[in-house]
């Protein structure tokens, strides 16, 4: 095992210790008080610690103040917020990772995130200028180039297409990217978060490039963003015509400014970067643009000093995110485990989970739906006898394609790279409970 750098920008652990909801701990406890004979959810009833002696449970619960008042109205809050307890559920970002947060990153709470979608509040961002404010009303998306009829389109142009609605993971293939030479941020919001997953509604791309009609010879498009980094990436004409869409809708209501409003790109199952936000311009070309962008940036470093121009696909990656270095183990007994998988390649076929670093493995439950270029949720059984423990897991996807370990990652990569680390996630469990973000050599 190598040596592992503690950084200490993890949570709080007071702030952890409400992500513990002790309500339902509490509640489990009391199950187990009263499960003699008694049905209860099968599995996790006989979860946790023999119970406390529990007073006889006889009458219902003594009424709270909030049991013996009024609550607020309607429309008291027009625009709801989640609740005053929860928080600590928000992104956080990493102050040493950039020199400004105009340029820079914010993780998703993963540990914190049930099911597969996350809420937009939540969802990670990425900004190489700031984030701008569009006004939609003047806002405006030209498609031009190679094509028989340019388009300039307003936004009241753009929602009269026929709409689809499509739930895809956004992935910057920077996530991870600080692990390459040793774990080193102790929590899975820093180690993951660069991933959030939405309902993306809007029109195919393919609508529009039958409308502005292609040209002989069109074969990439650069798209370029309205923000100050007027960010643009080349993409290949054949993903846009496959299944691109330009998206306004981001789960059910209007995109989130963090999210490009008032419309973006959304490029299924290809790193992040080339999900243009704030979209405003479509060329359609010949050949790719190598925009300083691409040229400096998204290129992956190889060991012997050269390096790949254009690598878009996420490959298939998965994590568990509790028990996570923010959702320690509370004492021996049975736990569900519970974590993401996804790929940008298709569908997950299916998740292993390992207890003891790899040597062996079990198969994981895949919990609906399971979508392809999205998040899927995996969960397995554990019962756990207090001793130190080795967490893993592994998607593997519909090619065919297995997670690697960091090991094989970096025997073919070296560590030079920032992007596409997709390894296997290792958490060490001490007896305490407590969790942390190792490597195996
Ligand atoms: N116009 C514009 N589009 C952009 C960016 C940007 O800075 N400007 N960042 C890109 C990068 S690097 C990523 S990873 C994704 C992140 O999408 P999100 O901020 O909605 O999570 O947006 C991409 N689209
Ligand atoms: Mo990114």
């Amino acid at each position: 095992m190598t040596d592992r750098k503690e950084i200490s920008v993890s949570p709080s652990r007071d702030a952890d210790g409400v992500a513990q909801a002790p309500g339902r701990r509490s509640l489990l406890r009391r199950g187990v008080g009263l499960a003699g004979g008694m049905v209860l959810a099968p599995a996790l009833a006989r979860a946790g610690a023999p119970a406390p002696a529990a007073p006889a449970i006889t009458s219902p619960p003594a009424d709270p103040p909030w049991s013996k008042s009024l609550g607020a109205g309607v429309v008291d809050r027009p625009y709801g917020v989640p609740s005053h307890f929860e928080k600590y559920v928000i992104r956080r970002n990493v102050p040493w990772l950039t020199a400004t947060t105009q340029s820079s990153i914010s993780f998703t709470p993963l540990q914190n995130q049930n099911g597969i979608i996350t809420p937009n509040g939540l969802f990670f961002e990425r900004y190489h200028a700031g984030r701008p404010t569009v006004d939609p009303a003047q806002h405006r998306l030209m498609i031009h180039g190679l094509v028989d009829r340019p388009l300039l389109l307003s936004m009241e142009d753009i929602r009269r297409y026929p709409t689809v609605s499509v739930i895809h993971f956004i992935e910057c293939p920077a996530n991870g990217g600080m692990e390459w030479q040793a774990a080193q941020l102790n929590s899975v919001q820093f180690t993951h978060g660069m991933i959030g997953c939405a309902e993306w509604t809007g029109v195919k791309l393919s609508v529009l490039l039958e409308q502005v009609g292609l040209k002989p010879g069109a074969r990439w498009v650069l798209a370029e963003g309205a923000d100050g980094a007027h960010m643009d990436r080349s993409i290949p004409l054949e993903k846009l015509l496959d299944d691109c869409i330009l998206a306004w809708g981001q789960n059910g209501e209007a995109l989130r400014p963090e999210q490009g409003y008032p419309v973006r790109l959304i490029v299924p199952g290809w790193q992040g970067n080339v999900n243009v936000k704030w979209l405003r311009r479509l060329q359609i070309g010949a050949e790719p643009w190598y925009t300083r962008e691409e040229t400096s940036k998204y290129t992956e470093l190889m060991p012997d000093g050269k390096a790949r121009a254009f690598t878009w696909e996420i490959y298939a990656k998965s994590v568990i995110t509790s028990p996570s270095p923010e959702n320690p183990v509370k004492g021996a007994g049975l736990y569900e485990v519970r974590g993401f998988a996804w790929s940008g390649k298709g569908r997950i076929r299916h998740v292993d989970v390992s207890f003891d670093g790899g040597v062996n493995w079990t198969k994981a439950h895949l919990q609906g739906p399971v979508l392809p270029k999205a998040l899927t949720r995996f969960t397995a059984e554990w019962r756990w006898d207090g001793k130190p423990v080795l967490m893993q897991s592994r998607a593997v996807d519909e090619t065919g394609y297995v997670q690697p370990t960091i090991a094989e990652l970096r025997k073919i990569r070296g560590v030079n790279g920032v992007y596409n680390n997709n390894a296997i996630q290792t958490w060490q469990i001490k007896p305490d409970g407590s969790v942390f973000n190792v490597q195996l050599s």
